[in-house]
């Protein structure tokens, strides 16, 4: 197995999501906080930076390499390792020199920059090439190693101690189960990337839930070499309605030593980045047995300074419950699941078998949603913007679940329909993307099915009067 000349343990974040790239400002306080947490190294690879992907053949501007130029100075200062990430891969010629001669005046720039590492990403890019390529290097997978090693070897003469990240076109282990790349892709970078160059993989999934010592040890066979873990646990981009503050989780401490570096895609809005990096940096310093979940709870001690509002304040057990209703991707914290299964357990029952668990239900849910509520008072500004359209649909269900168990709770009301004077219908819960999400519903075995047939869309009568005020401002009944 290959040796690296840099022994150093690359372990910290790459900001390589889709959506909005991180301002200036975020990407500093980021390198504070990496520096708090004991984190070392920052890869810049915003997927909507043009000119990382789509545009990848232009050169920065004057004030666009100024920004990236501070940014390198920045990490420089701190200690911090950078890596620039360029993808070529939309429209690569992998066989025109003019596009490796292009390949080359973009580095050469970023070099000028004082730019210390590199990555080339082939990452959701088109699995075929055109056939002139095709014809000169017989698979995609030879095409890139190429391109690859040929960069490393330049960038390596003009910097010996630069190192040198590939990101393959499977880069997981359900995309190589399915050749993505072609047969035999994986086994091909093993032969003829260069040993010194490491190879991104996010695990046996995209967003893996947990990533095994067996599973990388298995990899390991194949590459040649430590995998370069590009971790997905906290990305957020593929779901617009959610973002991950729990902790750093389901991977081993010894998962570690199976890896050459490890390094964490988290949740688009940075803000809402604390808890994981704050987390990921307890597990690289971790030496015994991870505990995730006091991981957590100092974290979010630590989080919760951030949290002072304009007037009353917010409890540190509030914000743990609220955080773990925005927990990991997988699997909700468990003061979420106890709050979701008290409800179920009421709506799967009678109400006149309610008793004082509508009375406890109608407490926990009451607490977070003011808590919802109170943090629209926050102090940190961009904080509270990032997370208030979150806010703001986890308190109208709150809401609708306190107003409703409240109402059906008392014997009086039982017969009466459980209408809601503020959840106006066609508005609420509404969209044509929430009207295609409900035609096809995933299976337990990954396979989609139609949706039995829904109602076209609500039409109000022209006599039915609803009132569309926020519930928010009014008391609970
Ligand atoms: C991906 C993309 C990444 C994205 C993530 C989560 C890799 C190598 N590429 O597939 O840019 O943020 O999924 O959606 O992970």
């Amino acid at each position: 197995m290959a040796s690296h000349t840099a022994s150093i343990f690359f372990a910290g974040v790459i900001e390589g999501f889709y959506g909005p790239p991180w301002s200036q400002i975020e990407r500093r306080e980021l390198l504070d906080w990496m520096v708090r947490s004991g984190l070392n190294t920052y890869c810049y690879a915003p997927k909507d930076d043009l000119k990382h992907r789509a545009l990848w053949r232009e050169l920065y501007s004057p004030p666009e390499a100024e920004s990236l130029r501070e940014l390198i100075t920045s990490c420089h200062h701190r200690g911090i390792e950078f890596i620039y990430a360029l993808g070529p891969g939309l429209d690569l010629h992998y066989s025109h020199e003019s596009d490796l001669d292009q390949l080359q005046k973009r580095l050469a720039q970023l070099l000028e920059l004082g730019c210390p590492h590199f990555s080339l990403l082939f990452d959701d890019i088109p699995d075929r090439m055109d056939p002139e390529d095709q014809k000169r290097w017989g698979s995609l997978a030879s095409a890139q190693c190429y391109v690859t090693n040929t960069l490393f070897r330049w960038v390596r003469e003009r910097q010996p101690h630069a190192r040198f990240f590939f990101c393959p076109t499977p880069y997981c282990g359900r995309m190589a189960e399915r050749q993505l790349g072609g047969a035999d892709y994986l086994d091909t970078v093993g032969r003829e990337l260069l040993p010194e160059i490491d190879v991104c993989w996010t695990g046996s999934e995209i967003i893996s839930e947990q990533i095994t010592v067996a599973h990388i040890q298995g990899l390991q066979k194949v590459l040649r070499r430590k995998p370069f873990l590009w971790d997905n646990l906290h990305a957020n981009d593929y779901d617009g309605r959610r973002f991950f503050c729990g902790p750093y989780a389901g991977r081993p401490v010894e998962l570690k030593h199976e890896l050459s570096g490890l390094l964490l895609n988290p949740n688009t809005e940075f803000h809402l980045n604390y808890v994981p990096i704050r987390t990921l940096g307890d597990f690289v310093k971790c030496q015994g047995s991870w505990d995730a979940r006091a991981a957590y709870a100092t974290a979010m001690q630590d989080w919760y300074k951030e949290f002072a509002t304009a007037t009353q304040p917010v409890a540190l057990e509030d914000l743990i419950l609220f955080g773990d209703c925005f927990y990991l991707p997988y699997t909700d914290g468990p003061l979420a699941i106890d709050l979701y299964e008290q409800a179920r357990g009421l709506l799967s029952r009678p109400p006149s078998e309610w008793g004082e668990a509508a009375v406890k239900f109608r407490h926990l849910a009451i607490r977070l949603r003011d808590f919802c509520a109170r943090l629209a008072e926050l102090r940190q500004r961009p904080l509270f913007y990032a997370l208030s359209r979150r806010l703001w649909e986890l308190r109208e269900e709150l809401d609708l679940l306190i107003r409703y168990v409240t109402r059906v709770a008392d014997p009086a009301n039982r017969d009466k329909l459980g209408r809601s004077d503020f959840h106006l219908p066609g508005t609420y819960r509404g969209s044509f993307v929430a009207r295609l999400q409900q035609l096809l519903l995933q299976q337990t075995d990954e396979s989609f099915v139609p949706a039995p047939p829904i109602p076209l869309r609500w039409a109000p009568t022209p006599s039915l009067k609803l009132k569309t005020r926020s519930s928010s401002t009014l008391p609970c009944s």
